[in-house]
Formats: C-alpha cells, structure tokens, sequence
C-alpha cells in the first residue's frame, strides 16, 4: 500500500481547511454584515418613532418638550438629572441647563438646548435601565431644540429673542404661525471653504451646491444617533460627526448629516443616522390639534 492510498496528503488537508475556512469567513462577514444592516434599519425606525412621539407631545402641549439630562455617565443614576424626563423651567418654558455642553444635555452657543431624548416625556419605549431612550447599540438618543425666533419672523410684538418659544405653548400661541426658527443648522459637510459658521449663521462652502441641508428658519427640533461607531460622550472619530457632538464647553449648533462614509472619506467615517421636525412640520400638527391659530 502507497501513502497515497492510505489517505489524504499534507497538501490536500491544507487545501480543504483553506476552503472551509473561506467558506466560514464569508459566512461570518454575511452575517456581521446583516446584522449591522438590521441595526442601522431599526435605529432608523427608533428615530422615525422619536419624531412621532415628539409631533404627538406638541399636538397634546402646545409645545415641543425638553431635552432630558444627565450629570453622571454613564450611569445618570445621581445628580440632578437622573431621570429621563425633559428639564424645563415650568415658568419660562426655557429647557435649562447648565454651561455650553452637549455631551451630557446643556445650552449650545446659540441658545438651543441640546440633550438626551426625553423618553419618559414623550413616552418612548426602548430605553436602557435607567430609562434613556437608546439606538440599536445601546447608545443614548440625542435630541436637540430650537430655542428663538429668526428676528421680526413673529411680526408685530415679536418676543424677545431670550424668550422660550418653542417650549412655551402660551408664547407660540401668542405669537403664532408666522415665527420661523433661528438656531439650528444641517449642513452637508463640515470640510469646506469657507467653514460652517454660527456667526453669522451658515453652512459655508460654495453656494452651489449649497453645502446646507437645513437653514436655521427651518429646523425647530433634531433626533439623532451617533451609530455604530458612538460612545458615550462621542459622535465618532470623523470630522463630521463629531461636529454632531462637539463636547463641553464648545457645543454648537451646527450639524451635519450625510450618507454613511467609511474612514479616509473627505470627512471621515460617518454613520451618524439623523431624523429632524421642520416648522411647518410642528406648525401642521399644532393646527391640525386646535392649538393653532
Ligand atoms: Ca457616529
Ligand atoms: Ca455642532
């Protein structure tokens, strides 16, 4: 009997482990890719939900509601803000908050209010233990609303731009259907000439394409996750999300959303996933209500 016959060579072990193992790895990447797609499809509908639920609280307020907070990550279990309920001024309506922060919920430079979604407020369902509403990878949703009125967009007795309008039902019903936003800006890139600016207010770039997507007369609220690749206090690595969470002290109100993008793009990586509610949005839903006119 020859070693051939007796059974499979050194070679023909290597080959044949060599095509399993190709054949498992092309399976695992399948799978790990179907399941990313599978998150980014329900972080997708989580957002749509957010949306909703916010369209639904103002139809029933009369007003669009405040970010929820947190002062301990990544527990928020203490501190003032352990509770995903929005934090307001009962009086002022004002969404309070402490220095210009938008890791943990706080003012961005232009008085917009930046924070967590207030699931509790709104009534969200998917929520990690303490009660924080979450995207498909367990990271917090954000949430973000305008604060004021583009200046003399009210008309006559235009209120004050410190005043809360948008979470004030008394000031938005005082003042009425014609108020137009004044905070909040999506752009398309944050890698262009000149740079996005919040003064004056601008996207930057070139004027064609324009590089917003959103003006601030546009956008009165904004959902977002930071993906896949977020944390805690950190939207990604890429240039572009992390204008999305700019950190403490230097938050601002520009954001900037655009198709996933791997590293090594004109940007970064990105998959932040976003959804945002309009004036006209909020304005519709409030009238069809009866809150308005
Ligand atoms: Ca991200
Ligand atoms: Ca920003």
């Amino acid at each position: 009997m020859n070693a051939r016959a007796r059974g499979f060579t050194l070679v023909e072990l290597a080959v044949g482990v060599t095509i399993i193992a190709l054949l498992v790895s092309s399976l695992m990447y399948t799978i790990s890719a179907q399941s990313d797609q599978r998150a980014i499809e329900e972080t997708r509908r989580r957002l749509e939900q957010a949306r909703e639920l916010i369209l639904g609280y103002a139809a029933a307020n009369g007003r669009l509601p405040c970010p929820a907070r947190c002062t301990t990550w990544p527990t928020c279990d203490s501190g003032t803000y352990a509770t995903s309920d929005e934090v307001r001024d009962p009086v002022t309506g004002k969404c309070t908050g402490g220095g210009v922060d938008d890791y943990y919920g706080g003012t961005l430079s232009s008085g917009a209010t930046g924070g967590l979604l207030p699931a509790a407020t709104i009534g969200f369902a998917q929520t990690d233990t303490r009660g924080y509403a979450v995207d498909a990878w367990g990271n917090r949703i954000r949430y973000i609303v305008a604060k004021t009125r583009a200046p003399g967009t009210c008309g006559p007795g235009d209120p004050p731009a410190a005043n809360a309008l948008w979470t004030n039902a008394t000031n938005l019903k005082t003042y009425g259907m014609a108020c137009q936003p004044n905070d909040l800006l999506i752009c398309k890139s944050s890698q262009v000439t000149p740079a996005p600016s919040t003064s004056p207010s601008s996207c930057g770039g070139p004027s064609s394409p324009a590089n917003a997507i959103m003006t601030t007369s546009l956008v009165v609220a904004i959902v977002f996750s930071t993906g896949k690749n977020g944390s805690i206090n950190s939207a990604g690595t890429g240039a572009d999300e992390q204008a999305n969470l700019d950190g403490a002290g230097t938050a601002d109100p520009i954001f900037v959303y655009h198709a996933p993008q791997p590293t090594g793009a004109t940007g970064g990586e990105f998959d932040d996933q976003f959804s945002w509610i309009t004036v006209g949005e909020l304005m519709g839903r409030l009238v069809t209500a009866g809150r308005l006119p």
